[in-house]
C-alpha cells in the first residue's frame, strides 16, 4: 500500500491571460528540473487542490497544476462564455509554452481523464504518457446514468435531494432542467440548484460517505462554479463532434505509456467506460481497485496512482 507524499508548497505560481475574458491560475511544485507533469482536475469546474501534488515524488517531478476556466482561482468565477473543451486545450498549450516545457505527462481523473485524453489526442507529440483515473468519456450514456437514471437506483436517498429543486413536470430531462436554473438571473434559484447538484456528486463519490467531502462540495463558491460549468459542458456534450470521439481517436495515442486506475464501485463514472477504453487501448495498463468508488482519495486508488507515478519516475528524465 502506497501513501501520499508529505504536503508541499508551490515554488511558483501565476495568472495567465488566455482570452479577453479569462485569466487562468497555475502553480508549479516539486523539482524545477524534474519530469514535467500537468495535473488536470475534475468537474469540469472542480479546481485543483494542494493534495494533488502529494501523488508525486517532489524530488523527481515538476508538478504543474492549473485551475481550468471559471473555477478555483481562475477568473471570472463560474463564467460559461468562452468555456469549452477546445479552449481548455488551448490554455494547456499556452501554459506549456509559457513554462518552456517541450513534453509532459498528463495526470487526471474523472473529467480530468476526459480532458487528458482530448489533449493527448490533439497534441500527442507533446505527451510523454498518461495516468488516468475514473474514466469519463462524456458519452450520452454516462451522463444519463449519473444525472437521469441509474445511479439513482444505488443512492435513492441522496437522489431525493437532487430531484427536489426540479418540479415533477420537468423531470424527464434533469440536465436541461438544472441548466435552466443554473443559468437563471435569480441568484437564489441558481444557488439552490448548484448546491443540490454538487451534493449529489459529493454523496456518491466515495465507497463510504465522507462528511468532509459533503461540506466542501456544499460550500457556495465551490458549488456554483462546479455545478454551472459541469452542466454547461454536459448539455453541450463536452463540445465533442461525436459521442464516441475519445474512443475513436485512441489510435492517435496508442504509442504512449499509460496507466488507467479504476474503482470497481465507481458510481459517478462506472467501470464500463474504463473497460471500453481498455478494449480500444489494450496496451494501456488497467488497474482495477476492488474496494473503491470514484474519489482519488480512496485508499486503494491513492495507492495505485502513486504506484503509477513511481513507475514513470524513470521516464523522460532531462
Ligand atoms: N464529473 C466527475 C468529476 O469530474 C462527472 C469530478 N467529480 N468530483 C470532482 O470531479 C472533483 C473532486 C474535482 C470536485
Amino acid at each position: 500500500m502506497r501513501h501520499l507524499y508529505p504536503p508541499i508548497d508551490p515554488y511558483g505560481r501565476g495568472m495567465l491571460q488566455v482570452s479577453d475574458l479569462h485569466m487562468i491560475y497555475f502553480e508549479e511544485s516539486g523539482n524545477p528540473e524534474g519530469i514535467p507533469v500537468i495535473v488536470l482536475h475534475g468537474g469540469p469546474g472542480g479546481g485543483s487542490q494542494p493534495s494533488y501534488r502529494q501523488y508525486f515524488d517532489p524530488r523527481v517531478w515538476r508538478i504543474v497544476q492549473l485551475d481550468q476556466r471559471g473555477c478555483g482561482h481562475s477568473t471570472p468565477h463560474a463564467e460559461l462564455r468562452e468555456n469549452t473543451t477546445w479552449r481548455l486545450i488551448e490554455d494547456i498549450e499556452v501554459l506549456r509554452q509559457h513554462l518552456d516545457i517541450e513534453q509532459w505527462f498528463g495526470f487526471g481523473g474523472s473529467w480530468g481523464s476526459t480532458l487528458a485524453l482530448a489533449y493527448a489526442q490533439t497534441h500527442p507529440d507533446r505527451c510523454l504518457g498518461l495516468v488516468l483515473r475514473g474514466i469519463f468519456m462524456l458519452r450520452q450514456q454516462e451522463i444519463h446514468w449519473f444525472y437521469q437514471e441509474g445511479a439513482s437506483y444505488l443512492f435513492p436517498d441522496a437522489w431525493e435531494a437532487y430531484l427536489k429543486p426540479i418540479p415533477l413536470g420537468e423531470r424527464d430531462n434533469l440536465v436541461a432542467a438544472y441548466h435552466k436554473r443554473l443559468t437563471s438571473p435569480d441568484p437564489k434559484i441558481c444557488r439552490e440548484a448548484a448546491r443540490a447538484w454538487a451534493m449529489w456528486e459529493a454523496s456518491t463519490s466515495k465507497l463510504l460517505p465522507d462528511p468532509n467531502l459533503m461540506q466542501a462540495f456544499g460550500e457556495e463558491h465551490f458549488a456554483t462554479a462546479f455545478a454551472r460549468i459541469e452542466c454547461h459542458y454536459f448539455i453541450n456534450q463536452g463540445f465533442f463532434e461525436t459521442d464516441d470521439q475519445l474512443l475513436r481517436n485512441v489510435h492517435r495515442i496508442r504509442h504512449l505509456p499509460a496507466v488507467i486506475v479504476q474503482g470497481r464501485y465507481d458510481v459517478v463514472c462506472p467501470m464500463r467506460s474504463a473497460w471500453d477504453l481498455h478494449r480500444a487501448w489494450p496496451e494501456a495498463e488497467l488497474v482495477i481497485v476492488g474496494d473503491a468508488g470514484h474519489s482519488m482519495s480512496e485508499p486503494g486508488i491513492k495507492s495505485a496512482l502513486i504506484e503509477a507515478t513511481e513507475r514513470f519516475s524513470g521516464w523522460g528524465a532531462p
